[in-house]
């Protein structure tokens, strides 16, 4: 993933200059151990020692937190963008958090040679579950999610498999890459608040101020500490 993961669509169709909100997620104090995942139920996942994504912090760092404008401040984007997309590689979800637009499709690939089924819960309702054949054409999936919902996506062949995609009213949203950084684009002047969120970590917000001018910054503070749970 690139260092800084962005949604990568154009921002909100709003007349005037926009500017960036941007930022670095950070976890403060002892991160919890990441384990080892026991995957030797199917022996083509069971190649080399894979450690758990729970919580992946590098050097004050964490990855996988969507951070997004709070739902309900930005217009909707004038057409939906493509489908999103998650691989399932080496018996795991790439990437394995992502952002979806209310109405945005998701697509889901399998380069794994074993057979995954792709389930979706929202809230804990099935949504959908549908094998993923080895070699099969790439599935394209509706959520149905609301702004605020989170798709939890798993597989029952793998119980360690586990995506999050995380639903949006406007586009304003990236997902933090190792290096925990996040970047907000498009947004006119303003006061903004900030949310982040993680799988098991929960949510923090921030608020920003953001100037005039297509060379306006803010920078979002956000840091989660050790031990806490949502
Ligand atoms: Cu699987």
């Amino acid at each position: 993933m690139a260092a800084v993961a962005s949604c990568g669509l154009p921002g909100p169709a709003l007349a005037g200059p926009t500017g960036t909100v941007r930022g670095t997620v950070r976890f403060e104090g002892t991160p919890p151990e990441r384990t080892p995942v026991r995957r030797d139920t199917d022996p083509y996942c069971n190649r080399g020692e894979v450690l758990s994504d729970d919580v992946v912090v590098t050097h004050g760092k964490l990855k996988d937190v969507l951070v997004r404008v709070k739902n309900g401040s930005l217009p909707a984007p004038a057409a939906l963008p493509a489908p999103a997309q998650i691989d399932q590689q080496a018996c795991a979800y790439t990437p394995r958090v992502l952002g979806l637009v209310v109405g945005q499709q998701l697509l889901v690939r399998n380069s794994d040679g074993t057979f995954h089924n792709v389930r979706g819960n929202v809230g804990g309702k099935l949504v959908w579950n549908r094998p993923a054949i080895a070699g099969d054409p790439a599935l394209t999936l509706d959520s149905g999610a609301r702004a605020g919902d989170v798709l939890e996506i798993g597989c029952d062949v793998h119980p360690w498999m586990h995506a999050y995609a995380v639903v949006q009213d406007h586009t304003a949203f990236a997902v933090t890459g190792a290096d925990g950084a996040f970047e907000l684009s498009g947004l006119p002047a303003g006061s903004y608040t900030i949310e982040a969120w993680h799988p098991t970590l929960g949510t923090r917000t921030t608020r920003v101020k953001l100037g005039p001018g297509a060379k306006a910054t803010a920078t979002a503070r956000l840091s989660y500490q050790g031990g806490e749970r949502r």
